[in-house]
């Protein structure tokens, strides 16, 4: 049974925004990233005008969704201000967001509030909206938003990551925060989970977390799965960071194949040509006519 279809998951569209997105096929998010220290891209994308080409080119490639950041998440990375981060992301969110679905990469209340002014269409927030503020910015507005799980802060949070049972305090983590959410008046259609891979957990506990990402998904959420290129993968398959397209499309098949809804990619048409290969066999209602 295809695991990810309309029949067995109960938020059957994900709303965002003037967008809505049946999640009868796997979604698309392409990784933009607008910063000089992104653990990938870092500095490729910092010129305005290469950062729109990229995003084209993400767009061009098959991407549902364009998830925009303008400040690093990586083990230690710098803080940015909200300025600043808005300062790299405005240009290319300003031209995108009135014609595709964006979202934007943040956990900063003021930064949210200004590119849902812009018409954004997801916030993707690695904090799960914990910062004071920031629920209530998105509950003022019909963007969706992903919550995502991370032990610690960017700063500290490969240190020593600790678990009883990752998959259960993941999962209740995240329960909590999306019943939090709710509460606060974002409708249960526009929010998304997501474990976290690598924020703040080892090999094992990421690959308990792939293996087991169907319990996930029972928590009654669609889940995003975001493994492009970490160092998960290049621990596994032995690659350095500018080789691990081949185990991260790997990755994101099995995410899906294990109930992601949505798929956050650097690498959009090579992720989504095998996805297509995949909803062939696993979908029976698959057509090519
Ligand atoms: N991973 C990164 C950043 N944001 N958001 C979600 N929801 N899920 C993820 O797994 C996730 C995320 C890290 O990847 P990247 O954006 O490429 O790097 P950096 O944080 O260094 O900019």
């Amino acid at each position: 049974m295809y695991a990810n279809t309309s029949r067995d998951l109960p938020g059957a569209v994900l709303k965002a925004g003037r967008f809505a997105f049946p999640l009868d096929r796997p979604l698309i998010m392409g990784v933009l990233n607008v910063t000089p220290d992104s653990f990938s891209d870092g500095g490729r994308f910092l010129d305005h005008d290469a950062a729109l080409a990229q995003a084209r080119r993400l767009i061009d490639e098959g991407a549902d969704i364009l998830d925009v950041g303008g400040e690093s998440t990586r083990p230690g990375a710098p803080e940015v201000s909200a300025a600043d981060e808005l300062r790299r992301i405005l240009p290319v969110v300003g031209a995108l967001a009135g014609t595709f679905p964006v979202s934007v990469d943040t956990s900063k209340p003021d930064v949210m509030r200004e590119v849902l002014s812009l018409g954004v269409a997801m916030i993707n927030d690695v904090m799960a909206l914990r910062a004071p503020g920031s629920v209530e910015v998105v509950a003022a507005t019909d963007a969706a938003v992903c919550l995502m799980h991370m032990q610690g802060t960017p700063r500290t949070m490969q240190q020593n990551p600790v678990y009883d049972d990752v998959v259960a305090e993941v999962g209740d983590f995240l329960e909590g925060r999306a019943r939090a959410a709710q509460a606060a008046g974002i409708r249960q259609e526009r929010i998304v989970i997501d474990p976290g891979f690598g924020f703040g957990k080892t090999t094992a506990h990421n690959l308990s977390l792939l293996r087991q990402l169907g319990a996930l998904r029972a928590r009654g959420w669609p889940v995003l799965a975001g493994l492009s290129r970490k160092s998960i993968l290049g621990k596994i398959a032995g690659r350095h960071l500018g080789d691990r397209l081949h185990a991260s499309v790997a990755a994101s098949l099995l995410a899906v194949e294990r109930g992601a809804a949505i798929v956050r990619v650097h690498d959009v048409g090579p992720t989504r040509d095998a996805l297509q290969v995949l909803r062939s066999v696993l979908d029976d209602r698959f057509s090519i006519e």
